[in-house]
């Protein structure tokens, strides 16, 4: 059986698990949740499945795949069947590359850098410093790991995080330009690409910050129409946060900064 290396919260995972759970495929769970600084939760080799040490990876048939969206490919490529859930017509598919690209090109790290200044470091700062110390010397990502330091030293003054949500804007701004004439992203049926950038969604709106895109009316009704898919209650909800409640918090008090942010952009 398949086997996905992932724990609750994680958007790269949720990504993965959305996929599976849209196709009805049986995957066993392991669960390596390093995010709050204890590295000592990654497998032995866990470095040789993905040398990020990051999830999510799954393994299939033997074989190790990290990366979120380069397993998603892999498994629409392996099990697609039909419907699929990749674009038929070139156009529509080189759409999604395009979305997609977006993603690594700085979407993620910004994604990341929100969770850092509202949540993470909270939490890190009251962990045994030892162990944190212990968790950045073993980051592979030297940029991640710069990045983190700024955020957790910062926090919402951080000037990475003005820089995270200008770029949130930019994306779901263009987003919401697309769907005003499309029900999905790239083309005409729900596809990879919705599964990859509806979990951004789930973590802006975790963090108390889904009035940012009240007037993006367009968005806002492609993310209601994804949430109330089976396979995302599946995916998603049911595997629900640890930090849920921090992040509500800690969210709605940085909102008159962040919503700053937002309009200044
Ligand atoms: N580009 C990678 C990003 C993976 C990634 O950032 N994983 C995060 C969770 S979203 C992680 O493993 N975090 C653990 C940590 O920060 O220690 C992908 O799409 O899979």
């Amino acid at each position: 059986m398949l086997t996905l290396f992932h724990y609750d919260r994680t958007s790269a995972a949720q990504r993965v698990r959305l996929y599976l759970e849209e196709k009805k495929i049986s995957w066993e769970s392991v669960i390596v949740d390093t995010a709050l600084g204890d590295i000592d939760q990654l497998p032995k080799n866990f470095y040789e499945l993905n040398p990020k040490g990051l999830v999510p990876v799954i393994i299939d048939d033997g074989i190790a795949v990290p990366e979120s969206l380069v397993i998603i490919e892999y498994l629409e490529d392996k099990y697609g069947g039909d419907p699929s859930l990749r674009p038929k017509d070139p156009k529509d598919i080189a759409q999604m590359r395009l979305w997609i690209r977006k993603i690594d090109e700085g979407i993620h790290v910004a994604s990341r850098t929100i969770g850092v200044c509202l949540v993470n470091r909270h939490i890190l700062q009251k962990k045994d410093q030892t162990q944190v110390k212990k968790y950045y010397k073993e980051m592979r990502d030297k940029v991640r790991k710069k990045n983190d330091q700024i955020n957790i030293e910062l926090g919402i003054e951080s000037p990475l995080l003005e820089e995270a949500i200008i770029e949130f804007k930019s994306l779901l701004k263009d987003m919401n330009d697309h769907l005003k004439n499309n029900e999905w992203l790239s083309g005409p049926s729900y596809s990879l690409s919705d599964i990859a950038f509806v979990v951004y969604l789930h973590r802006l709106e975790s963090f108390m910050m889904r009035p940012l895109w009240k007037d993006l009316k367009h968005l806002d009704d492609w993310y209601d129409r994804i949430c109330v898919r089976p396979a995302y209650k599946k995916a998603i909800y049911d595997w629900g946060d640890i930090t849920a409640a921090q992040r509500e918090k800690n969210g709605k008090e940085a909102f008159p900064k962040l919503l700053k942010y937002w309009d200044n952009a």
